[in-house]
Protein backbone atom coordinates (compact mmCIF):
# COMPACT_ATOMS: atom_id res chain seq x y z
CA UNK A 1 0.00 0.00 0.00
CA UNK A 2 1.08 3.65 -0.70
CA UNK A 3 1.80 5.79 1.88
CA UNK A 4 -0.72 8.71 2.17
CA UNK A 5 -1.40 10.96 5.09
CA UNK A 6 -5.04 9.93 4.74
CA UNK A 7 -6.74 7.99 7.24
CA UNK A 8 -7.44 4.29 5.63
CA UNK A 9 -10.38 3.05 5.59
CA UNK A 10 -9.64 -0.50 5.79
CA UNK A 11 -10.47 -3.06 8.56
CA UNK A 12 -7.99 -6.05 10.56
CA UNK A 13 -9.41 -8.18 12.38
CA UNK A 14 -7.23 -8.37 15.86
CA UNK A 15 -5.46 -11.77 15.86
CA UNK A 16 -5.46 -13.21 19.84
CA UNK A 17 -2.85 -14.94 21.33
CA UNK A 18 -4.76 -16.83 24.37
CA UNK A 19 -7.65 -18.27 25.73
CA UNK A 20 -8.53 -14.63 28.04
CA UNK A 21 -11.36 -13.07 27.19
CA UNK A 22 -10.79 -10.30 29.92
CA UNK A 23 -9.78 -8.32 26.95
CA UNK A 24 -12.97 -9.08 24.83
CA UNK A 25 -15.31 -5.62 25.89
CA UNK A 26 -12.29 -3.67 25.34
CA UNK A 27 -11.57 -5.13 21.86
CA UNK A 28 -15.27 -5.39 21.03
CA UNK A 29 -14.84 -1.23 21.73
CA UNK A 30 -11.83 -0.50 19.70
CA UNK A 31 -13.83 -2.00 17.27
CA UNK A 32 -16.59 0.03 17.45
CA UNK A 33 -14.43 3.19 17.80
CA UNK A 34 -15.97 3.73 21.41
CA UNK A 35 -13.65 5.39 23.57
CA UNK A 36 -11.87 3.46 26.28
CA UNK A 37 -12.52 3.94 30.02
CA UNK A 38 -9.92 4.49 33.08
CA UNK A 39 -11.32 1.05 34.29
CA UNK A 40 -10.49 -0.19 30.24
CA UNK A 41 -6.83 1.42 30.32
CA UNK A 42 -6.23 -0.12 33.91
CA UNK A 43 -7.09 -3.29 32.72
CA UNK A 44 -5.11 -3.09 29.64
CA UNK A 45 -1.85 -2.54 32.44
CA UNK A 46 -3.30 -5.23 34.04
CA UNK A 47 -3.03 -7.98 31.18
CA UNK A 48 -0.66 -10.38 31.03
CA UNK A 49 -1.87 -10.57 27.54
CA UNK A 50 0.69 -8.42 25.87
CA UNK A 51 0.18 -9.57 22.74
CA UNK A 52 -3.37 -8.91 22.05
CA UNK A 53 -2.91 -5.29 23.82
CA UNK A 54 0.51 -4.82 21.10
CA UNK A 55 -2.18 -6.45 18.39
CA UNK A 56 -5.35 -4.12 19.17
CA UNK A 57 -3.11 -0.77 18.96
CA UNK A 58 -1.55 -2.37 15.43
CA UNK A 59 -4.78 -2.32 14.66
CA UNK A 60 -5.73 1.14 15.80
CA UNK A 61 -2.17 2.25 13.97
CA UNK A 62 -2.94 0.78 10.82
CA UNK A 63 -6.38 2.14 10.42
CA UNK A 64 -4.83 5.59 10.52
CA UNK A 65 -1.52 5.22 8.77
CA UNK A 66 -1.37 1.85 7.42
CA UNK A 67 1.76 1.02 6.59
CA UNK A 68 3.76 4.43 7.05
CA UNK A 69 5.76 5.65 9.69
CA UNK A 70 7.13 8.40 10.25
CA UNK A 71 10.67 10.54 10.65
CA UNK A 72 11.70 13.85 10.45
CA UNK A 73 15.26 15.29 9.72
CA UNK A 74 15.46 17.63 12.56
CA UNK A 75 17.60 19.29 14.87
CA UNK A 76 17.09 19.87 18.80
CA UNK A 77 18.45 22.95 20.10
CA UNK A 78 18.59 23.28 24.08
CA UNK A 79 19.58 27.07 24.66
CA UNK A 80 20.65 26.72 27.95
CA UNK A 81 20.19 24.54 31.39
CA UNK A 82 20.35 27.14 33.92
CA UNK A 83 16.58 26.57 35.51
CA UNK A 84 14.80 28.62 38.29
CA UNK A 85 13.22 25.13 39.21
CA UNK A 86 14.68 21.71 40.76
CA UNK A 87 12.09 19.40 39.19
CA UNK A 88 13.38 16.03 41.28
CA UNK A 89 13.35 13.60 37.96
CA UNK A 90 15.27 16.15 35.73
CA UNK A 91 19.49 16.38 35.33
CA UNK A 92 19.62 18.49 32.65
CA UNK A 93 18.73 21.30 35.13
CA UNK A 94 21.83 23.41 36.66
CA UNK A 95 21.66 26.79 38.94
CA UNK A 96 23.91 29.75 37.33
CA UNK A 97 27.56 29.71 38.14
CA UNK A 98 27.58 25.77 38.91
CA UNK A 99 29.46 23.92 37.11
CA UNK A 100 28.00 22.44 33.57
CA UNK A 101 25.85 25.41 33.30
CA UNK A 102 25.25 27.18 29.84
CA UNK A 103 23.47 29.68 28.23
CA UNK A 104 24.06 30.10 24.44
CA UNK A 105 24.64 33.30 22.86
CA UNK A 106 22.51 34.36 20.15
CA UNK A 107 25.72 33.71 17.95
CA UNK A 108 25.65 30.17 18.54
CA UNK A 109 22.16 29.72 17.90
CA UNK A 110 23.06 31.23 14.29
CA UNK A 111 25.54 28.22 13.78
CA UNK A 112 23.12 26.27 14.86
CA UNK A 113 20.51 27.36 12.14
CA UNK A 114 23.26 26.99 9.97
CA UNK A 115 24.23 23.87 10.36
CA UNK A 116 20.23 22.89 10.76
CA UNK A 117 20.04 24.83 7.10
CA UNK A 118 22.92 22.53 5.88
CA UNK A 119 21.53 19.28 6.98
CA UNK A 120 18.50 20.06 5.15
CA UNK A 121 16.71 20.07 8.08
CA UNK A 122 12.82 21.31 7.93
CA UNK A 123 12.51 21.64 12.11
CA UNK A 124 14.45 23.46 14.74
CA UNK A 125 12.99 22.03 18.29
CA UNK A 126 14.12 24.20 20.89
CA UNK A 127 13.55 24.11 24.91
CA UNK A 128 15.65 25.19 27.68
CA UNK A 129 15.41 26.00 31.52
CA UNK A 130 13.58 28.60 32.98
CA UNK A 131 16.55 30.71 33.47
CA UNK A 132 16.17 33.25 36.30
CA UNK A 133 18.12 36.68 33.66
CA UNK A 134 17.92 36.07 30.00
CA UNK A 135 15.41 38.98 29.12
CA UNK A 136 12.34 38.49 27.08
CA UNK A 137 14.31 39.92 23.87
CA UNK A 138 16.74 37.31 23.67
CA UNK A 139 14.08 34.56 23.05
CA UNK A 140 12.53 37.09 20.51
CA UNK A 141 15.99 37.64 18.89
CA UNK A 142 16.80 33.83 18.85
CA UNK A 143 12.96 33.29 16.88
CA UNK A 144 13.88 35.96 14.86
CA UNK A 145 18.01 35.63 13.96
CA UNK A 146 16.56 31.64 12.72
CA UNK A 147 13.97 32.84 10.96
CA UNK A 148 16.05 35.61 8.71
CA UNK A 149 18.71 33.05 7.91
CA UNK A 150 16.48 29.99 7.74
CA UNK A 151 12.95 31.28 6.58
CA UNK A 152 12.09 27.12 5.08
CA UNK A 153 12.72 26.06 8.57
CA UNK A 154 10.17 25.52 11.47
CA UNK A 155 10.78 26.74 14.69
CA UNK A 156 8.67 24.26 17.38
CA UNK A 157 9.77 25.68 20.50
CA UNK A 158 9.23 26.66 23.90
CA UNK A 159 7.24 24.14 26.39
CA UNK A 160 4.28 25.84 28.21
CA UNK A 161 6.23 26.30 31.41
CA UNK A 162 8.89 28.54 29.22
CA UNK A 163 5.67 30.57 28.16
CA UNK A 164 4.40 31.10 31.30
CA UNK A 165 7.81 31.76 32.40
CA UNK A 166 8.04 34.36 29.56
CA UNK A 167 4.44 35.75 30.35
CA UNK A 168 6.43 36.92 33.92
CA UNK A 169 9.38 38.26 32.78
CA UNK A 170 7.78 40.15 30.03
CA UNK A 171 5.70 41.43 32.57
CA UNK A 172 2.58 40.23 31.41
CA UNK A 173 1.48 38.75 34.21
CA UNK A 174 2.28 35.00 35.73
CA UNK A 175 -1.41 33.52 35.34
CA UNK A 176 -3.50 35.05 33.44
CA UNK A 177 -4.66 34.36 30.05
CA UNK A 178 -4.68 37.22 28.39
CA UNK A 179 -0.92 37.45 29.46
CA UNK A 180 -0.23 34.06 27.70
CA UNK A 181 -1.89 35.07 24.55
CA UNK A 182 0.20 37.96 24.12
CA UNK A 183 3.38 36.56 24.86
CA UNK A 184 2.74 33.82 22.31
CA UNK A 185 1.17 36.21 19.96
CA UNK A 186 4.89 37.77 19.96
CA UNK A 187 6.42 34.59 19.48
CA UNK A 188 4.47 34.14 16.54
CA UNK A 189 5.41 37.18 14.91
CA UNK A 190 9.03 36.57 15.05
CA UNK A 191 8.93 32.83 13.76
CA UNK A 192 7.43 30.49 16.39
CA UNK A 193 5.83 27.47 14.27
CA UNK A 194 4.15 25.61 17.15
CA UNK A 195 4.69 24.34 20.23
CA UNK A 196 6.11 20.74 21.30
CA UNK A 197 4.84 18.64 23.89
CA UNK A 198 7.53 19.01 27.21
CA UNK A 199 6.64 20.04 30.59
CA UNK A 200 3.31 17.65 31.31
CA UNK A 201 4.83 15.53 33.45
CA UNK A 202 1.31 13.88 34.94
CA UNK A 203 -1.45 16.24 35.75
CA UNK A 204 -1.85 14.67 39.74
CA UNK A 205 -1.36 17.11 42.29
CA UNK A 206 -0.01 14.48 44.31
CA UNK A 207 2.83 13.47 41.75
CA UNK A 208 3.30 17.43 41.41
CA UNK A 209 3.69 18.60 44.71
CA UNK A 210 6.03 15.36 45.17
CA UNK A 211 8.39 15.60 42.14
CA UNK A 212 8.11 18.50 40.33
CA UNK A 213 6.78 21.62 43.24
CA UNK A 214 7.09 24.98 41.88
CA UNK A 215 6.10 23.87 37.93
CA UNK A 216 3.07 25.29 36.56
CA UNK A 217 -0.22 23.29 37.22
CA UNK A 218 -1.63 20.98 35.01
CA UNK A 219 -4.91 23.05 34.42
CA UNK A 220 -2.34 26.19 33.26
CA UNK A 221 -0.11 23.30 30.97
CA UNK A 222 -3.35 23.18 29.20
CA UNK A 223 -4.68 26.68 29.26
CA UNK A 224 -1.00 27.24 27.86
CA UNK A 225 -1.78 25.06 24.49
CA UNK A 226 -5.61 25.87 24.53
CA UNK A 227 -4.48 29.35 23.84
CA UNK A 228 -2.01 28.52 21.26
CA UNK A 229 -4.31 26.19 19.60
CA UNK A 230 -7.00 29.35 19.74
CA UNK A 231 -4.28 31.36 18.25
CA UNK A 232 -3.42 28.63 15.09
CA UNK A 233 -0.69 26.84 16.20
CA UNK A 234 -0.34 22.99 16.50
CA UNK A 235 1.33 21.23 19.22
CA UNK A 236 1.81 18.37 21.04
CA UNK A 237 1.57 16.52 24.54
CA UNK A 238 3.88 14.65 26.68
CA UNK A 239 3.85 12.41 29.81
CA UNK A 240 6.48 11.77 31.68
CA UNK A 241 6.03 8.01 33.40
CA UNK A 242 8.11 5.31 35.35
CA UNK A 243 8.82 7.69 38.24
CA UNK A 244 6.32 7.73 41.40
CA UNK A 245 3.41 8.14 39.55
CA UNK A 246 0.81 4.94 39.76
CA UNK A 247 -0.80 3.75 36.67
CA UNK A 248 -4.01 5.14 37.48
CA UNK A 249 -2.55 8.52 36.95
CA UNK A 250 -0.97 7.70 33.40
CA UNK A 251 -4.79 6.63 32.37
CA UNK A 252 -6.15 10.18 34.07
CA UNK A 253 -4.03 11.78 32.24
CA UNK A 254 -4.16 10.38 29.02
CA UNK A 255 -8.21 10.91 29.53
CA UNK A 256 -7.04 14.63 30.37
CA UNK A 257 -5.88 15.13 27.08
CA UNK A 258 -8.26 13.27 24.91
CA UNK A 259 -10.76 15.38 26.61
CA UNK A 260 -8.87 18.57 25.92
CA UNK A 261 -8.56 17.34 22.37
CA UNK A 262 -12.29 17.10 22.20
CA UNK A 263 -12.68 20.16 23.29
CA UNK A 264 -10.04 21.64 20.73
CA UNK A 265 -12.10 19.91 17.39
CA UNK A 266 -15.83 21.48 18.65
CA UNK A 267 -14.49 24.41 19.04
CA UNK A 268 -13.13 24.67 15.34
CA UNK A 269 -9.92 26.02 16.78
CA UNK A 270 -7.21 26.47 14.05
CA UNK A 271 -4.38 24.10 16.00
CA UNK A 272 -4.83 20.88 17.97
CA UNK A 273 -2.50 17.92 19.39
CA UNK A 274 -0.74 16.63 16.68
CA UNK A 275 0.96 14.10 18.38
CA UNK A 276 1.16 12.63 21.84
CA UNK A 277 4.34 11.34 23.52
CA UNK A 278 4.99 9.19 26.33
CA UNK A 279 8.33 9.81 28.19
CA UNK A 280 9.87 6.89 30.22
CA UNK A 281 11.77 8.21 33.20
CA UNK A 282 15.40 8.14 32.51
CA UNK A 283 17.18 8.22 36.18
CA UNK A 284 20.25 9.74 35.06
CA UNK A 285 21.63 11.48 38.07
CA UNK A 286 18.75 13.10 39.21
CA UNK A 287 17.50 13.19 42.66
CA UNK A 288 15.15 10.27 41.90
CA UNK A 289 18.47 7.82 40.38
CA UNK A 290 17.19 5.49 43.32
CA UNK A 291 14.40 4.66 41.02
CA UNK A 292 15.03 1.94 38.28
CA UNK A 293 12.96 3.16 35.62
CA UNK A 294 10.29 1.79 33.68
CA UNK A 295 10.78 -1.73 31.80
CA UNK A 296 10.82 -2.26 28.24
CA UNK A 297 7.40 -4.15 28.63
CA UNK A 298 5.93 -1.22 30.94
CA UNK A 299 7.25 0.83 28.11
CA UNK A 300 5.88 -0.97 24.93
CA UNK A 301 2.40 -1.34 27.09
CA UNK A 302 2.58 2.66 27.79
CA UNK A 303 2.88 3.14 23.53
CA UNK A 304 0.01 0.56 23.01
CA UNK A 305 -2.39 1.97 25.68
CA UNK A 306 -1.81 5.57 24.71
CA UNK A 307 -2.74 4.35 20.97
CA UNK A 308 -5.79 2.81 22.18
CA UNK A 309 -7.48 6.01 25.32
CA UNK A 310 -6.43 8.52 22.73
CA UNK A 311 -8.51 7.85 19.65
CA UNK A 312 -8.49 11.46 19.07
CA UNK A 313 -4.72 12.07 18.62
CA UNK A 314 -3.21 11.40 15.29
CA UNK A 315 -0.11 10.54 16.38
CA UNK A 316 1.80 8.63 19.17
CA UNK A 317 5.41 9.21 19.19
CA UNK A 318 8.19 6.58 20.25
CA UNK A 319 10.77 9.42 21.13
CA UNK A 320 13.85 7.40 20.15
CA UNK A 321 16.08 9.09 22.04
CA UNK A 322 14.72 8.30 24.96
CA UNK A 323 13.48 4.76 23.86
CA UNK A 324 16.69 3.90 22.59
CA UNK A 325 15.83 3.11 18.53
CA UNK A 326 15.57 -0.67 19.21
CA UNK A 327 13.02 -0.22 21.21
CA UNK A 328 11.32 2.04 18.95
CA UNK A 329 11.16 -0.50 16.41
CA UNK A 330 9.01 -2.02 18.39
CA UNK A 331 7.17 0.02 19.49
CA UNK A 332 6.19 0.95 15.67
CA UNK A 333 4.67 -2.52 15.73
CA UNK A 334 2.29 -1.37 19.23
CA UNK A 335 0.84 1.23 18.24
CA UNK A 336 3.67 4.01 17.40
CA UNK A 337 3.66 5.65 13.84
CA UNK A 338 6.43 8.38 15.00
CA UNK A 339 10.08 7.89 16.07
CA UNK A 340 11.04 11.83 15.75
CA UNK A 341 14.29 13.01 13.93
CA UNK A 342 17.79 13.11 13.28
CA UNK A 343 17.85 14.93 16.56
CA UNK A 344 21.93 15.67 16.14
CA UNK A 345 22.77 16.99 19.87
CA UNK A 346 20.11 16.27 23.12
CA UNK A 347 21.02 17.25 26.92
CA UNK A 348 18.06 16.54 28.61
CA UNK A 349 18.43 12.79 28.77
CA UNK A 350 21.03 10.52 28.02
CA UNK A 351 20.43 6.65 27.52
CA UNK A 352 22.90 4.76 25.86
CA UNK A 353 26.16 7.57 25.52
CA UNK A 354 27.37 10.10 28.13
CA UNK A 355 27.42 12.88 25.76
CA UNK A 356 25.30 15.50 23.90
CA UNK A 357 26.03 13.99 20.52
CA UNK A 358 23.06 11.77 20.11
CA UNK A 359 22.04 11.53 16.53
CA UNK A 360 20.87 9.37 13.66
CA UNK A 361 21.18 9.28 9.87
CA UNK A 362 18.73 8.96 7.48
CA UNK A 363 19.59 5.96 6.64
CA UNK A 364 20.01 4.55 9.70
CA UNK A 365 16.49 5.61 10.52
CA UNK A 366 14.63 4.32 7.45
CA UNK A 367 16.62 1.73 8.05
CA UNK A 368 15.24 0.63 11.14
CA UNK A 369 11.88 1.67 9.79
CA UNK A 370 12.27 -1.20 7.95
CA UNK A 371 13.63 -3.36 9.41
CA UNK A 372 10.50 -2.93 11.81
CA UNK A 373 8.06 -3.69 8.71
CA UNK A 374 6.70 -0.33 7.78
CA UNK A 375 7.75 2.40 5.18
CA UNK A 376 9.63 5.07 6.24
CA UNK A 377 7.77 8.64 5.06
CA UNK A 378 9.73 11.80 5.91
CA UNK A 379 7.60 14.20 7.30
CA UNK A 380 7.91 18.26 8.19
CA UNK A 381 6.50 19.56 11.83
CA UNK A 382 3.00 19.74 10.41
CA UNK A 383 2.93 15.86 9.30
CA UNK A 384 3.19 16.83 5.23
CA UNK A 385 4.72 14.54 3.52
CA UNK A 386 8.42 15.73 2.65
CA UNK A 387 9.97 14.89 -1.46
CA UNK A 388 13.15 15.52 -1.03
CA UNK A 389 16.21 16.16 -3.18
CA UNK A 390 19.26 16.24 -1.29
CA UNK A 391 19.01 19.37 0.92
CA UNK A 392 16.27 21.14 -1.51
CA UNK A 393 12.97 19.81 -0.01
CA UNK A 394 9.39 20.99 -0.44
CA UNK A 395 5.98 20.02 1.01
CA UNK A 396 3.34 17.59 -1.35
O1 LIG B 1 9.54 18.40 29.59
C1 LIG B 1 13.05 15.65 31.74
C2 LIG B 1 11.17 15.28 30.11
C3 LIG B 1 10.76 16.70 28.42
C4 LIG B 1 13.62 13.61 32.12
O2 LIG B 1 6.92 17.67 21.25
C5 LIG B 1 12.63 13.62 31.15
O3 LIG B 1 7.75 16.51 19.62
C6 LIG B 1 12.71 11.35 31.01
O4 LIG B 1 9.05 17.21 25.78
N1 LIG B 1 13.66 11.27 31.97
C7 LIG B 1 11.38 17.37 27.22
N2 LIG B 1 12.17 12.50 30.60
C8 LIG B 1 11.28 16.50 25.98
C9 LIG B 1 9.99 16.66 25.25
C10 LIG B 1 9.86 16.18 23.87
C11 LIG B 1 10.74 15.23 23.38
C12 LIG B 1 10.60 14.80 22.06
C13 LIG B 1 9.63 15.31 21.23
C14 LIG B 1 8.76 16.27 21.73
C15 LIG B 1 7.73 16.86 20.82
C16 LIG B 1 8.85 16.70 23.05
O5 LIG B 1 11.60 15.66 28.84
C17 LIG B 1 10.58 17.52 29.64
C18 LIG B 1 10.36 16.43 30.67
O6 LIG B 1 9.03 16.04 30.68
N3 LIG B 1 12.28 14.89 30.96
N4 LIG B 1 13.89 14.88 32.47
C19 LIG B 1 14.14 12.37 32.55
N5 LIG B 1 15.08 12.26 33.49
Amino acid sequence: MRCSMAICSYHLPVPRSTDDRSLDDIVDKVENTIPLTLEDGLLLYESEDLWTVCNLADSVRKKLHANCAYYNINRHLNYSNVCALSCKFCDFYRKKDEEGAYEHSLEDIENEAKMALDSGATEMHIVGGLHPWLPFEYYTTMLSTIKKLAPTIHIKAFTAVEIVHLARISKRGRDGIAGISSVISELIEHGLGSLPGGGAEVFDERVHDEAFRGKISGEKWLDVHRVAHELGLHSNATMLYGHIESRRDRISHMITIREEQERCIASNSSGCFQAFIPLPFIPGVSELSKLPGPSGIENLKTIAISRLMLDNIPHIKAFWIMQTIQMAQHMLQCGADDIDGTVMWYDITKVESDTTNQSQSIRDLCRAIRDAGFNPVERDTLYRQVERDGKEWHVR
